[in-house]
């Protein structure tokens, strides 16, 4: 089926999620995709998700961090939505082999106890909607070969959005020092990669002012209870069978994850 609209495009993406199979950037056969159109085929394709089940948990901001920006060859951040589906192991491993080809990347979650809307959405705004907050890793899962896309595509599919993972510490606004925040990822024992809340266009609480901001312009808000993942600090790493992954805070406390 050729994609050139959102309904199609909506179609071609959940196919390759459900067969775990790996496709071209949807640019190549709708080069008309604007990021505009692309956030309506996001929120088409978490439609169709909500019809089938699922419920939104969540809200992620993704290509924050100077480190992803250069990964990715994508200049801009984006934004997506996370599902209860999304939310995975609570302690068990993860299998490799639910996805297509899974990386993961430590975070820093804020989790809202009211609603925050824009337009004019605040620095204080944020500081005060927010209940606390905690560590996260994401798997991210690019439907799009080698994960080879552009800003559109990649907001189309819904910022890569596989899985998460939070910590159990939780630590209120203003009692820890976000940006100074430090951070290791481990793969099996080994430091692959070090940042610090900085590394979140110099402030997540800022990151997330300018996300709550961006979405007003499409009428969208984030409700009371929402898990907020406000990007990747350092570099994502491939997930692969057997291997133990440890994003390590020096507040914000310690996430493993091994695979399966
Ligand atoms: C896009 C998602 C990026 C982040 O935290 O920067 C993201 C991707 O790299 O596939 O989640
Ligand atoms: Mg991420």
């Amino acid at each position: 089926m050729p994609i050139n609209d959102v309904e199609s495009a909506v179609d071609a993406l959940l196919q390759a999620e459900n067969r775990r199979e790996e496709r071209g950037r949807v640019t190549t056969e709708w080069p008309g995709l604007d990021a505009g159109t692309a956030y309506e085929v996001q929120r088409t394709l978490i439609e169709a998700k909500i019809a089938a089940g699922e419920e939104i948990v969540g809200f992620k901001l993704g290509l924050t961090s100077k480190a992803k920006q250069e990964q990715m060859n994508v200049d801009a951040p984006l934004s997506g939505w996370l599902t209860d589906a999304h939310q995975c192991c609570n302690g068990e491993p993860v299998k490799v082999a639910n996805y297509i080809h899974p990386r993961i990347e430590p975070e820093i979650a804020f989790i809202l106890g009211r609603e925050l809307k824009g337009p004019n959405c605040t620095r204080d705004d944020v500081k005060e909607a927010t209940s606390h907050i905690t560590a996260a890793f994401e798997i991210i899962d690019s439907r799009y070969r080698d994960f080879n896309f552009a800003l559109p595509d990649v907001i189309a599919d819904n910022a890569s959005s596989a899985g998460f993972i939070l910590g159990k510490t939780h630590i209120k606004v203003g009692e820890f020092d976000l940006i100074n925040e430090p951070v290791e990822l481990l793969v099996d024992g080994e430091v692959q990669a070090t940042a610090t809340g900085a590394a979140v266009l110099g402030d997540p609480a800022q990151a997330v002012v300018d996300a709550v901001n961006e979405i007003a312009t499409r009428g969208q808000s984030l409700p009371a209870g929402t898990i907020v993942l406000t990007g990747a600090l350092t570099d994502a790493v491939f997930l692969n069978p057997g291997s133990k992954y440890t994003a390590r805070f020096k507040s914000l406390g310690e996430i493993t994850v091994n695979c399966l």
